[in-house]
């Protein structure tokens, strides 16, 4: 269907005719590359119609050729003195140019135009292969290629996917089929969606993936699944991406037939050294471990008394000689530890610092609680100087309405990437934390928890490759804006036509504000269901332990809602700098959409937009159903002028994310009122069922849940 698609645009291209709309099923995200028409295409064929490059047989040279193929809608010929001219910073023809390429490091290029070529130059031919991919996007998206003076080097060095993948292709929080990784096939057969998923993340500058999920497995660790990875990892290098595992801590003992994983036995150390070499020697450019900790369960160095240094620094020995990195998580909480939840990684990870190898860095995720819709920016940004932190972001949205709500998660990013955390002074952003440049260090990165899966779309969903796509761009530039990566994605992923891309647009920017409006409002979290996490449960109470429960969250009486962290609560306000924590003490200096989080506020307040509390979140509530009311509406204008497959599907989940959107309202609205007994503000509909109702719905089969 595909190609019988590209051959009849060719032919109505040929004939003068107005290039139909697409059949698409979203396999080939934003790497679409459909025939130009016009001023496009005659630009396009002037400027790069024709291909020189130093190394013919280089990754860069097929895609480009392929891209531009497809854009111009023939095979782009190959040959010394083509238009543009591709190379590294070290190749003749390119230092023949006399450039100053000095700084761009592997992953940097330049996009130059010079008369009437086009330069591309990279640091190495994974900076070249980012430069194509550039200039690939800048003709799809029909920008003008004339007078190109662009020069990029990435300002994080490890931009990385973490696949919470099982070894049984189950993906815990994967809202997106199986995993794409078929170990059981794997060495012999490589399906080619390796290559297609190797191409798409180095197209947005992923450099790393961490295969298996942080809830290890360790035979992930034994030599036939290392021989599996090590095939896997052949069909990404060429695209400059190299893979990373996740170590179980208790391996020794249950791969290695040793009694204990004890980090302080050199026994244990010397089988890690083992396993290393065993690694390096099947993958000479393997990148390091992930690993879960002491955290839910996970086996750790605490199991032995030691503390997470000792256990980091451990596997950091192991893997230094050959250039390995460990990423050791924070998400760490302990049900012993009666303290506020939100508190207990600073409380953990702060006296650590300063005592991790040069090559551990500490992964911290978004936020402190756990990937909630918002969440102020984590405590511990900004209070571990001497240790590098990497971002953990979660592409894939467990918290945030699995693959059927339309939630385009840029500005979320943005948001925390933004947030200053006045440490050691004004202007000391997390972004810069996380890219070392505020307290030198060498290692820097950022992981996205991946949305990837065997769909057809990847990610679950057509809007949901835009997470993907927004995480790889700022990852690579955290300065660049939500609107402008949208904007990138969604010329490449629906066309450039500004009939289309500007109401995307107005859909994809202000969905982030509406699902927080419409589930967790004014700083509430958690409040979603059971192990899966899907949909209302705000009454969620008892079972294992207090903080996997809704009210340990809202903490909602009679009285009033909310959790207080403030200096007469938990404290959770002083792990902050103390401009911060001042201003989070109090309920009038506290953003207000962080009220709740720090706060125990009666319901019947009033607030600084002149609602009381109780008004103010049914005002909220109503708030997001109707901005996903208005994207459907736009949705619906774009009928015939997207393509019918992608726009039926987005149709469907748009409404599905209505119905749940009024469903997350009204159960809550149900249950707040079996709490505080207050009549609902005028014009606000009562729920149209029981809080009985609502509490007796049970979803057992919900995807994703870790079990
Ligand atoms: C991989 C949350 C998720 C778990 C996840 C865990 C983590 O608790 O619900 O599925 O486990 O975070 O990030 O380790």
């Amino acid at each position: 269907m595909h190609m019988l698609g590209r051959l009849l645009a060719s032919l109505m291209l040929a004939v003068g005719l107005a290039v139909p709309v697409f059949a698409e099923d979203g396999y080939d995200l934003w790497l679409r590359f459909r025939p130009l028409t016009g001023a496009a295409l005659a630009q396009t064929e002037t400027r790069l119609g024709s291909i020189d490059a130093a190394d013919a047989g280089d990754v860069a040279v097929a895609e480009l050729s392929r891209g531009l193929s497809g854009l111009l809608g023939k095979t782009v010929p190959v040959a010394t003195g083509g238009k543009v001219l591709l190379g590294t910073a070290n190749d003749p023809a390119i230092t023949a140019l006399g450039l100053d390429l000095r700084g761009l490091g592997p992953d940097g290029y330049v996009i130059r135009s010079i008369g009437d070529r086009t330069l591309v130059a990279g640091g190495s031919r994974t900076g070249l292969l980012y430069g194509v991919f550039h200039l690939l996007r800048l003709a799809q998206e029909t920008a003008p290629l004339t007078a190109l003076t662009v020069r990029e080097v990435p300002k994080i060095d490890r931009r990385i996917l973490n696949h919470w993948d099982n070894l049984d292709r189950y993906v815990e929080r994967g809202y997106a089929g199986h995993s794409i990784w078929d170990w059981h096939k794997l060495p012999d057969w490589q399906d080619p969606r390796y290559k297609d998923y190797a191409r798409a993340n180095a197209s947005i500058g992923i450099n790393g993936t961490v295969l298996n999920n942080v809830n290890a497995n360790a035979t992930i660790l034994t030599r036939p699944y290392l021989e599996k990875v090590a095939a896997l990892a052949d069909v990404f290098r060429p695209y400059g991406i190299r893979v990373y595992l996740t170590a179980r801590f208790s391996a020794p003992k249950e791969i290695g037939g040793l009694a204990h994983a004890d980090p302080a036995d050199p026994a244990v150390a010397a089988w890690w050294k083992e396993k290393a070499d065993e690694i390096y020697a099947l993958i000479p450019d393997f990148g390091g471990f992930l690993v879960k900790a002491n955290s839910e369960g996970q086996p750790g160095p605490q199991d032995y008394g030691r503390s997470h240094a000792d256990g980091a620094n451990m596997l950091a020995d192991a893997l230094a000689p050959h250039g390995g990195i460990i990423m050791w998580r924070a998400f760490v909480y302990s049900h012993e530890t009666p303290d506020d939840r939100a508190k207990q990684a600073y409380t953990e990870f702060v006296p650590l610092d300063g005592q991790f190898r040069d090559n551990v860095l500490v992964q911290v995720k978004n936020g402190a609680i756990d990937f909630q819709p918002r969440e102020p920016f984590h405590p511990l940004f900004g209070a571990m100087p001497k240790t590098p932190l990497m971002m953990e972001f979660q592409i894939t949205k467990e918290y945030l309405g699995f693959a059927t709500h339309l939630v385009y998660l840029a500005p979320m990013w943005k948001e925390v990437l933004d947030a200053d955390t006045f440490r050691p002074k004004q202007g000391s952003t997390v972004a810069k934390v996380v890219d070392g440049s505020l307290d030198g260090h060498k290692l820097s990165a950022m992981a996205g928890v991946a949305n990837i899966g065997s769909d057809r779309t990847w990610s679950g969903s057509h809007f949901d490759q835009a997470n993907w796509y927004a995480y790889g761009r700022l990852a690579w530039d955290h300065g660049l804006s939500s609107e402008a990566i949208a904007q990138e994605w969604a010329a490449a992923t629906f066309g450039p036509d500004p009939a289309i891309v500007d109401p995307i647009l107005s859909m994809m920017l202000p969905s982030h504000q509406a699902v927080v409006d419409y589930m967790t409002p004014i700083g509430l979290h958690h409040l979603m269901g059971r192990g899966h996490h899907y949909g209302p449960a705000p009454w969620l109470t008892g079972g294992p332990r207090a903080d996997w429960t809704s009210v340990y969250y809202h903490r909602a009486t009679k009285d009033g809602i909310g959790f207080d962290r403030t200096r007469r609560g938990t404290g959770a306000v002083d792990q902050y700098a103390k401009v911060w924590a001042d201003r989070f003490d109090k309920v009038k200096t506290t953003p207000p959409d962080f009220l709740l989080w720090f706060h125990h506020v009666g319901w019947q307040q009033p607030l600084a937009s002149g609602r009381t509390l109780w008004a103010e979140l049914l005002y909220r509530y109503g708030r997001g159903i109707q901005t996903v009311a208005s994207m459907r509406r736009t949705w619906e204008g774009l009928r015939g002028k997207v393509d019918e497959d992608r726009w039926q599907q987005t149709a469907a989940f748009l409404s599905i994310q209505q119905k749940e959107a009024q469903w997350w309202r009204d159960a809550s609205v149900a249950y707040w009122q079996s709490i505080n007994g207050l009549p609902l503000p005028p014009g606000e509909k009562p729920p149209p069922q029981t809080l009985e109702h609502y509490k007796s719905l049970s979803f057992p089969f919900a995807p994703g849940d870790g079990k």
